[in-house]
């Protein structure tokens, strides 16, 4: 293990838009779903302040320069540019991310722009959201607005944040999918629509920044079997295509899976596209995997129909009759909100990803959720995260140096705390801590946690120190 890093490796961190910037109205912007979200859980914190790095924007940089990143993973505001989705452009939009692009550079950051983080206009999803195909074609303007205006100095681009998660649980992150009577179809609809702007902004992007590359940024996740039977076997090879391969596969080979397409028919849920649109989506080449890693998945195949009807909700959330059912997997610790930690499934989940597409990997969140507390020596003793940053980077290590993995940025979640999907700001994932709570806002200062330390110590001993 005493090695590092590949020359360059982009060391980075993580944020997301509404989940950082507050400022929900500020300067003409316009309201996202985000912002109109009603499905909070009790308990929890809006988006309105968030972080407050909207008017923080500055100190945070200087933040990051100092924790040494060479990287920076933020989404842009797709209502802060374009307040009701299409039409008019909010100047001061663009003005705030053309200061914290430049702020960025300043420091030797490298900037990497989600261009679409969860946060669709509410405008727009009045309209009918990503069921009507004029929201293609809003974002294949809202594109063309991004690469004309940063395209000079944004060299990397991230398409959608986890389109895979928003059509399996989009209504966990607060993104309610239209509903044609047909549900399933109407996800798939979404997601051929999702497809299709993907396409076209990554051949915009090509087209107007001749040295930007672009991909997506799905949640990938390898999946295990519960047990060795020959059925369990066949359900985590539903999941894996289900959750991960569709698509990625639609992205990089420019066709659907069959096993997804054959499902849909067998269900009558097929969605409607047309040659074009295929066109399209083969023609875009993307230049880069990135992807987001948690921990891996186990399915099983529930053993009848009576097994599956008499799931609780929340497992039959995450299960699809007849394919898979996702279960809890004993082999591995959780974290304090209970989710599963597999570095090794880390490693697992970058040979796969290289083994069926072989393009360059980019990691754009990795990381774990906590109750961090704030000192009485305003220090925050996050031990528990540098053992998870420590396992990960080892087996990314191993990934890259062992098995010839080309994977050139590691980003992890989060840079800040920030607020969480839905769980709330107690649910802590920063290495720097924001001092406020729930509801009392505080005052907002910054505090470095000691996984600060630790982290800004890799990255300038270019992982050797791991
Ligand atoms: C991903 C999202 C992020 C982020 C993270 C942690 O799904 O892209 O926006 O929030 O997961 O999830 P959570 O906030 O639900 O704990």
């Amino acid at each position: 293990m005493k090695k590092k890093f590949p020359d360059n490796f982009l060391w980075g961190a993580s944020t997301s838009a509404y989940q950082f910037e507050g400022g929900y109205n500020a300067d003409g912007k316009g309201m996202s779903i985000q912002d109109v979200r009603t499905n909070i859980p009790e308990g929890t914190s809006d988006f309105k302040v968030a972080s407050d790095h909207y008017n923080k924007w500055k100190e945070d940089v200087k933040l990051l320069a100092e924790l040494g990143l060479k990287s920076y993973r933020f989404s842009i505001s797709w209502s802060r540019i374009i307040p009701d989705g299409v039409g008019k452009i909010n100047e001061a939009g663009i003005n705030f991310y053309n200061d914290l692009i430049n702020e960025l550079i300043s420091f030797n950051i490298t900037p990497i722009v989600t261009m679409y983080h969860f946060d669709l206009p509410h405008k727009l999803n009045i309209n009918g959201g990503w069921l009507n195909y004029d929201t293609v074609n809003a974002f294949e303007c809202y594109s063309k607005i991004l690469f004309e205006n940063f395209g000079d100095r944004v060299k990397y681009w991230l398409t959608i944040n986890e389109q895979n998660i928003m059509i399996l649980f989009g209504e966990i992150v607060g993104v309610n999918l239209p509903d044609n009577g047909n549900k399933v179809k109407s996800l798939y609809q979404v997601n051929h629509h999702m497809m299709v702007a993907q396409a076209k902004a990554i051949n915009m992007c090509h087209k107007i920044i001749p040295d930007g590359k672009i991909g997506p940024a799905p949640n990938i996740s390898s999946v295990y079997a519960e047990t060795s039977s020959p059925i369990d076997n066949f359900a985590s090879f539903n999941m894996r295509v289900m959750r991960n391969w569709f698509y990625l596969d639609t992205c990089v080979f420019g066709k659907y899976n069959s096993l997804v397409i054959n499902y849909l028919k067998n269900k009558n849920s097929m969605f409607e596209y047309n040659d074009e649109d295929m066109n399209i989506i083969k023609n875009a080449k993307p230049d880069f995997i990135a992807f987001n890693y948690y921990a891996s998945a186990t399915a099983k195949m529930p053993r009848s129909d009576k097994d599956f009807d008499e799931l609780p909700d929340q497992q039959k959330l995450k299960s699809v009759r007849n394919m898979y059912q996702q279960i809890k997997n004993d082999n591995l610790q959780k974290t304090e909100f209970g989710w599963e930690i597999d570095p090794l499934g880390f490693r697992n989940t970058l040979r796969e990803l290289w083994d069926r597409y072989n393009l360059p990997l980019m990691i754009t969140e990795n990381g774990i959720g906590g109750y961090d507390k704030l000192n009485d020596d305003f220090k925050i003793n996050d031990e528990y995260r540098i053992d998870y940053y420590k396992k990960h980077l080892e087996q990314l290590k191993l990934a890259i140096l062992e098995d010839n993995i080309n994977v050139f940025s590691y980003n992890p979640w989060s840079a800040f705390d920030l607020v969480s999907t839905h769980e709330g700001v107690k649910k802590r994932y920063g290495f720097i801590y924001v001092n406020r709570d729930e509801f009392d806002l505080k005052d907002l200062k910054r505090y470095k946690k000691d996984s600060f330390y630790w982290y800004k110590k890799i990255i300038e001993t270019n992982g050797f120190e791991l």
